[in-house]
């Protein structure tokens, strides 16, 4: 693996090249976001790309995409084209596994891989890192592209970049929402975003279905440590009854964490039976990535990884102890665990 600023990243990009983009199984505003604006940029220079995820564009993000041109995986139409990629760009996660059964063929694939990301500790996989925590979102890496790139914001690019920022930064409310956040966001709207009509995609778009069981889920809450845990239940049952089952419950556990005294949430999400997905939500000192890894039982490990071959990060639950804190809740802790507030520039290595 190599360390990439911005011009590097822009060496690789040449007429005829040909660009694979490509972002984290569930994809969130922020990968979408990214990869739609960084491939505007790329096609402008005369590269030929395509958009191919794991999982399809969730509705909210539907407008992001309005020509179809984000691609759902299918190994029959896309592995020919993975393998031949002269790049292939991870944006907004750098851990293989998350690719999920995209991962073999990006593997025999002879492209330069790229990965473009502001987690901690990025999975060594990749041939260039084009990596910064302090950014608040890959969106702020993108956007740091087209300005080494020269490149003018349209207002398409302008709305998926501000979509990324939007996302990550909870609507510009959690501890990464920083000075440099809101300059990125006026030059933004300068180009074209418009705040209300994002807001209203991201955050005025639910189902009477969601609304009511995220109403359930709520009034089933179990508050311990005097307040400072939150422990949220969704029994496959429940997302059944509702028809529920295509959403995103990120909000849920955002809004357990209003509870005044509450620092940790943790969700549990059944997804069949013995499968289940946890989630975990901070805000002040607690730092969920490294719960996540640290307190868990290092067998879980195996149990991760027999899952994920089957096509699911989940864990199962059989025999856990203390299931919030297993390993397998690494990788969605990786990508939707914050600890708030985050301080604007964080250090590079815990
Ligand atoms: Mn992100």
């Amino acid at each position: 693996m190599a360390v990439a600023d911005e011009a590097a990243f822009l060496a690789e990009v040449r007429p005829d090249r040909r660009f694979v983009l490509t972002t984290h199984v569930h994809p969130d505003g922020d990968g979408i976001g990214s990869e739609v604006a960084l491939r505007r940029l790329l096609v402008a220079r005369g590269a030929e790309v395509r958009i191919v995820n794991r999982d399809r564009v969730p509705p909210m993000l539907g407008y992001l995409d309005p020509e179809g041109l984000v691609e759902t995986y299918d190994a029959t139409a896309h592995d020919a084209a993975i393998e031949a990629a002269d790049a292939i760009v991870m944006l907004d996660n750098s851990d293989p596994q998350r690719l999920e059964d995209m991962e073999r063929p990006i593997r025999r694939s002879r492209a330069v891989k790229v990965c473009i990301d502001h987690h901690p500790d990025p999975d060594p996989f990749w041939d260039l890192h084009l990596v910064h925590l302090d950014a608040a979102c890959t969106g702020v890496i993108v956007h740091r592209i087209f300005e080494a790139a020269g490149h003018a914001l349209d207002a398409e690019t302008a709305t998926a970049l501000y979509t990324a920022l939007s996302s990550d930064t909870g609507r510009f409310r959690f501890g990464n929402t920083s000075a440099e956040g809101f300059r990125l966001a006026a030059a933004l709207v300068d180009a074209g975003a418009s705040p209300a009509q994002v807001y209203a995609r991201l955050g005025e778009s639910f189902s009477a279905g969601f609304l009511r069981l995220f109403g359930e889920v709520l009034a089933s809450m179990e508050v311990r440590a005097d307040g400072r845990l939150v422990v949220l239940r969704v029994p496959a049952a429940l997302v059944a009854r509702h028809a529920a089952q295509g959403e995103d419950l990120a909000e849920v556990i955002n809004f357990a964490l209003r509870l005044a005294p509450s620092r940790l949430a943790v969700l549990f999400r059944e997804l069949a039976p013995q499968v289940t997905k946890v989630s975990l939500r901070s805000k002040g000192e607690v730092d969920v990535n490294r719960l996540a890894r640290h307190e868990a039982p290092r067998r879980a490990r195996g149990a991760r990884r027999r899952v994920s071959r089957r096509g699911s990060r989940a864990l199962r639950p059989a025999g856990a102890r203390g299931p919030a804190l297993r390993r397998g809740a690494r990788p969605r802790a990786r990508r939707s665990g914050r600890s708030r507030p985050r301080p604007p520039r964080a250090p590079a290595r815990r």
